[in-house]
């Protein structure tokens, strides 16, 4: 009796919570397969790639008004992390678009896959959840179609090659 007690409250608290809460902390949002250390992809959620170190770019882009602040995982870090050994990685989109971006680029301009923009997670509206990001202002050659296809929005895998 006891335990469908338990039940009943789990389940009167999950109709409570909005999905989205639900979601947040299990979902895999990123998907990193190919070349990597282990021989299987590895996936992550949103509080995974969180957890790792973290970087903040401020930047102009063609996409906003001003100077924006985004912050995410630093992709040489999520690099390091799943032991890639590859030297491409191609990058796909919820919406199947895909770019190649040579792993070097990753440590030469520190790009990030940024989680929020203005502090503020981006919904897949607009740009969300994970958005590849230069840090244009700071490497003006970076300013340029070739990386303007590179910055890759509602990413959500990446394989290594
Ligand atoms: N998810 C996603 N990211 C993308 C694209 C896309 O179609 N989907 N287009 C790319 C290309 S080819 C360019 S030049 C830039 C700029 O796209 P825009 O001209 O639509 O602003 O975004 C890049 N990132
Ligand atoms: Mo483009």
């Amino acid at each position: 009796m006891k335990q469908a007690l338990y039940i009943a409250v789990f389940w009167a608290i999950s109709l409570l919570l909005p999905a989205s809460a639900l979601r947040a902390d299990d979902a895999v949002i990123l998907t990193v397969d190919g070349k990597l250390a282990a021989n299987h992809p590895v996936d992550f959620t949103r509080s995974q790639l969180e957890a790792m170190p973290m970087n903040t770019i401020v930047t102009t882009t063609p996409w906003h008004d001003g100077a924006i602040t985004f912050e995410g995982v630093p992709l040489s870090a999520l690099m390091k992390h799943v032991g890639a050994t590859g030297n491409r990685a191609v990058v796909f989109a919820l919406n199947n678009y895909s770019a190649d971006i040579p792993v070097d680029e990753f440590d030469a301009y520190e790009p990030i896959l940024a989680l929020k923009r203005n502090g503020e997670y981006m919904p897949i509206s607009d740009k969300g959840p994970l958005f590849v990001v230069y840090p244009f202002d700071q490497y003006p050659e970076l300013k340029n179609e070739l990386h303007y296809t590179r910055s890759v929005w509602q990413v959500r895998a990446i394989s290594i090659e």
